[in-house]
């Protein structure tokens, strides 16, 4: 019975569930380390018909050309930058991501990113442990966050569950997206404009070449000594470089990041900046949340192998599963 079960690949990690849920309607083979990877590819990428992918090393185009039968990429994810699309696209093979159930987890963590900065809750946190509440005395105020002017790169889904929690902190919401929508905020065309007008600015535009350093030196001068940016999309939207050197010379006023250019690398520069909170790439990675993700990444894969389509296809796709839907 076993051998009559397609063969997926699994690129990047997946909880246990989501391999106990795999293997029960595929063979499932990890991708084996570089020096093996040529003999695996030779004696099974013919047979993987499917990939599940997570992380940042996603799935280039040297790997998918190295899998001929490949049909479907499951991205655990909602952000698919790390898979080579357009060269899926072109070979009719059909990607589907993970969109929706991780909006609020993600939202949650921009805010907590924002807060934290903005009070200084991991170096203070960091204080109290090393004894110096005691030993020094109270430490200095920082900046309130009631009332600031917000401004989110990105306005879909989840820049508008973001956008929903603000109106408790008494915020001005602005938002910068390629086009304005029907949305009670104010939309700025211009980013380096709207950055000026923002204390306050959260990233939570897609990835991929057309958003690349989106957030360069102009925007991270424009929000300023005083300005506090929040990242929870792709570390690529943001100039890193850029972005060290305006928290180095006080240009920038402090800065919560969930993501970074060259995962899991941070800049050394960043551990010692008290005004700076970092996080592992964590923005959806609650139990709930993987889980919905894991169930949703699965669920795309047994309706492929029921009818030809997914769930949930990336944009890119949508014609195709519609095809294939007939
Ligand atoms: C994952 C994410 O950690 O959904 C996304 O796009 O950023 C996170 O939920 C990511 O897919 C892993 O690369």
């Amino acid at each position: 019975m076993t051998d009559a079960k397609p063969d997926l690949l699994l690129i990047g990690s997946a909880t246990p569930y989501m391999r106990d849920r795999m293997a029960e309607d595929f063979t499932v083979h990890g991708l084996p380390s570089e020096a093996e990877r040529e003999s695996f590819f030779a004696e099974v990428g013919p047979k993987i018909v499917a990939v599940t992918v997570y992380g940042g090393a996603g799935l280039p185009g040297d790997v998918m050309d190295r899998l001929p039968n490949l049909r479907v990429i499951s991205n655990y994810g909602v952000g698919y930058d790390a898979v080579d699309t357009p060269r899926a696209v072109a070979r009719g093979i059909l990607i589907s991501h993970t969109p929706d159930v991780l909006n609020d987890e993600v939202a949650n963590t921009a805010i907590l990113l924002w807060l934290a900065t903005s009070r200084k809750l991991a170096a203070y946190d960091a204080y109290v442990r090393a004894g110096r509440w005691a030993s020094e005395g109270n430490p200095a105020l920082t900046r309130g966050t009631q009332g600031r002017t917000v401004g989110i790169i990105g306005m879909g889904r989840i820049g508008q569950a973001i956008a929903a929690r603000l109106p408790v902190f008494g915020a001005r919401i602005l938002y910068h997206a390629r086009s304005a929508r029907d949305l009670p905020y104010e939309y700025f065309a211009d980013l380096t404009e709207m950055a000026r007008e923002s204390e306050v600015l959260i990233c939570i535009t897609p990835g991929g070449p057309a958003t690349r350093h989106l957030v360069n030196a102009e925007v991270i001068e424009a929000l300023g000594p005083e300005g506090i940016l929040v990242n929870v999309s792709r570390g690529t939207v943001v100039d890193e470089e850029a972005l060290v050197a305006a928290l180095q010379d006080g240009r920038l006023g402090g800065a919560g990041l969930d993501v970074f250019e060259n995962e899991p690398q941070v800049p050394e520069a960043l551990f010692a900046m008290e005004n700076v909170t970092l996080q592992p790439h964590i923005g959806s990675a609650s139990e709930e949340t993987r889980r919905a993700m894991g169930d949703l990444a699965c669920d795309n894969l047994v309706q492929f192998l029921k009818d030809g389509t997914v769930l949930t296809p990336v944009p890119e796709c949508r014609e195709m599963n519609a095809r294939a839907a007939g």
